[in-house]
């Protein structure tokens, strides 16, 4: 079965990761959003390019979710005693992947031929595709009138300031990488893994023609929301600011107007048949990923449902 997959962060990662072990690389593909991409200290970061990738490459640090295992921080701790700017925390290990990155974006090569090179190196055989090879920067609009760069919003205020919307700068005239729009084009599956469907899976659909592409396919997300709560990050209080009670069923009805099955946790199993007025196809299984062996047991199971979904959708 062809999947392509959509993801943003740590737990779009983590699904990443179980579909990897089970499928061949010429079956899944893999569209990362880059809305939270930014420049600090005169490097490219790329931080959910870089979660996905180091987590099928293994080098993930497995107590933050982002940035390199085994790290150390002596750059950082040496940058910092200089009263250099230290909020966006970058290790030893992980400031090479950007300088890497950097250079090679300043020598004219496109983040997805970097992304390319990167995922050879780090021994990563499934494709990995940026959203884009153009900028797109997420900024969060907040109720005090502000308007944040991404992680100036996540990291440096620690989500703390109280939402009100979101832009995705640049969105508009993007061009998706054409061999991702191919890859979703030629799925038999699109999954949009357990990421914040505001920030993480929001700008993805955002850039041109995904959307129209995505509408003509099978589409099954996995909720990033279990009992009311965010598995990870913002996303249950984003709901709440922008008046909207967080639930499984609040994240499905986000994804409404094309989305064909639906995972939740068996906790949410009372959001079933809400779920199935909106004639979306709901499947409610253990969706938390403590461990390697959960993430492959999650994947198997998303894609049991899915090839559920694609008989009964024929
Ligand atoms: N997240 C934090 O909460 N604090 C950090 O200092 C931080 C540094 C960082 C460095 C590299 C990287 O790839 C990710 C990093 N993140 C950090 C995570 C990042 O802000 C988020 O994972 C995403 O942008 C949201 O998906």
């Amino acid at each position: 079965m062809r999947v392509a997959a959509l993801a943003g962060g740590v737990g779009g990662a983590k699904l990443v990761d179980g579909l990897a072990a089970l499928l061949p690389p010429d079956e899944l593909s893999v569209i990362v959003n880059t809305g939270d991409d930014f420049e600090y200290l005169g490097l490219q970061i790329s931080p959910d390019l870089d979660t996905v990738c180091y987590t099928l490459a293994g080098l993930a640090n497995p107590a933050t979710g982002w940035g390199q295992r085994d790290e150390s921080w002596r750059t950082f701790e040496t940058l910092s005693a200089l009263g250099g700017l230290d909020w966006f925390r970058l290790g030893d290990r992980d400031l090479a992947t950007h300088l890497y990155r950097t250079e090679a974006l300043k020598k004219g090569q496109s983040l997805s031929q970097v992304t390319r090179d990167l995922c050879h190196k780090w021994g990563i055989k499934h494709p990995i595709y940026p959203m884009s090879d153009d900028p797109v920067r997420t900024f969060v609009s907040t109720r005090q009138g502000e308007v944040l760069g991404f992680q100036e919003y996540f990291v440096h205020r620690a989500c703390q300031p109280e939402v009100t919307g979101f832009e995705f700068r640049g969105a508009g005239t993007a061009r998706p990488i054409p061999e991702a729009l191919d890859a979703i084009r030629n799925a038999d599956l699109v999954i949009l893994t357990p990421s914040n469907p505001w920030v993480s899976i929001g700008p993805i659909l955002a850039m041109p023609g995904v959307l129209a592409v995505i509408r003509q396919k099978p589409v099954i997300a996995v909720s990033p929301i279990v009992d009311g709560k965010a598995l990870k990050g913002p996303a249950a209080k984003m709901f709440h600011e922008l008046g909207i009670a967080p639930s499984a069923a609040a994240v499905a009805a986000h994804y409404r107007e094309f989305l064909t099955g639906f995972v939740l946790d068996a906790m949410d199993a009372a959001e079933l048949d809400k779920i199935r007025q909106w004639r979306i196809i709901p499947f409610a299984t253990n969706i938390i990923m403590k461990d390697r062996p959960d993430r492959a047991r999650l994947a198997r199971e998303v894609l049991d449902f899915g090839e559920t979904v694609l008989n009964r959708s024929q």
